[in-house]
């Protein structure tokens, strides 16, 4: 099993039109090729600029174009930051994410991302910001100021791109990305399933993320939460069995890469989650909420994971200073040396 880039477009076809059970079989088998079996890596999100956003991304409700009757809110102040950051480290989090609804940021906001970038950092937390297209100066600022992950996500392919955006387009995103790796910095990039596209449209997506020079770091699969007021939030109700197969594709042909169970959790029953780990998902985003809308609760989630046995991942971009304090010796999720690989847990 190697890790290639250099995927046809045929090649992931076949792969996505596996048998079910055929897909999510390899796709286990090459997590378990790459990845320490029974552990999730764990982030928080946090919006620290919400809404009024300028770009019409039709599933946002965060939009200024859309009313969603969402309050927005100026820049997070960098103390209130912090202590949001001291609190998911609590709870179990290894990763902290900042998301802004910005096209782009303006410099007197990144120098604010900057400072609370060195908060977090100074937590022995891994840190990830979403902040809008980028470029490569402030890429390098960030990766300077101790940022480990950038996320800026493709969405969709590019044919179906333009029926979502039309204030930025898919050749901006794909710079933007390159903007990011060139300063250093871990690239998160994925994409949202349930806009009503066609598997098509899917490939191509995984494809187009499968065949960057180099593969996303983490790849974070959404489910679009459907948002009253927004141009989709009466699309269809996506097959449970399409967002497990995205999982399953995207595991199998980025075998390195965290594939993020991302947005829709909430709506996600614990069996069909368990599915997607089985598939190959191997991160989650944790807390009461993804940016402004709802994510399942902190105490559900711990519960999923014992019940599950899945274990919180180490953070491997933290300072060692901070290694002994990594949440896996902590109480919300201590299952890794309790339960290893090869031993039946209890049951709930
Ligand atoms: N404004 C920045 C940008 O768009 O680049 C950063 C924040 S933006 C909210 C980050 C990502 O969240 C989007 O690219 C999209 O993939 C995801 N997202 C936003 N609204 C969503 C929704 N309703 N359902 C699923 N994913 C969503
Ligand atoms: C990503 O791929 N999903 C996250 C994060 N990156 C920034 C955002 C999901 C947002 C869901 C809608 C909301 O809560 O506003
Ligand atoms: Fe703005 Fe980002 Fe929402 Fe698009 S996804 S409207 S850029 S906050």
């Amino acid at each position: 099993m190697d890790v290639r880039n250099d995927w046809t477009r045929a090649e992931v076809s076949e792969i996505f039109d596996l048998p079910f059970m055929d897909l999510v079989f390899k796709a286990h088998q090459v997590h378990r090729a790459f990845h320490t079996p029974n552990t999730v890596q764990i982030s928080t999100l946090l919006s620290i600029k919400t809404g009024a956003c300028p770009e019409d991304c039709a599933y946002c409700p965060q939009s200024v174009r859309f009313d969603t009757g969402l309050e927005a809110s100026e820049m997070m102040e960098v103390d209130a930051v912090a202590a949001r950051a001291r609190a998911a480290k609590a709870s179990g989090a290894t990763r902290f994410c900042m998301g802004a609804a910005y096209r782009s940021p303006r410099p007197k906001d990144l120098r604010k991302v900057i400072a609370m970038i060195r908060e977090v950092k100074s937590l022995g937390m891994e840190t990830c910001a979403t902040l809008g297209m980028l470029t490569e100066d402030q890429a390098r600022e960030l990766k300077d100021a101790g940022l480990d992950f950038y996320n800026h996500n493709l969405d969709t392919s590019s044919q179906y791109y333009e029926k979502i955006i039309t204030t930025r387009t898919y050749q901006e995103r794909l710079d933007t990305l390159v903007a990011v790796r060139d300063a250093g910095l871990n690239v998160c990039c994925g994409g949202i399933v349930g806009m009503g596209e066609g598997a098509q449209d899917r490939v191509e997506l995984l494809h187009t993320l499968a065949t960057l020079p180099q593969h996303p770091e983490s790849v974070p699969i959404n489910q679009l939460v459907r948002v009253a007021g927004t141009p989709l939030a009466d699309s269809a109700a996506l097959d449970p069995f399409d967002f497990v197969r995205m999982i399953a594709v995207a595991r199998i042909l980025m075998p390195e890469s965290h594939v993020r169970l991302s947005a829709g959790r909430a709506e996600m029953s614990d069996e069909l989650q368990a599915l997607c780990f089985m598939a190959g998902a191997n991160s989650i985003f944790y807390g009461e909420k993804l940016l402004t809308t709802g994510n399942p609760d902190t105490e559900h989630d711990q519960r999923l994971f014992r019940r599950l046995q899945i274990a919180a991942e180490a953070p491997a971009h933290a300072p060692a200073s901070h290694s002994e304090a990594s949440p896996i010796q902590n109480a919300p999720f201590p299952y890794l040396s309790k339960f290893p690989e090869t031993k039946p847990g209890p049951t709930p």
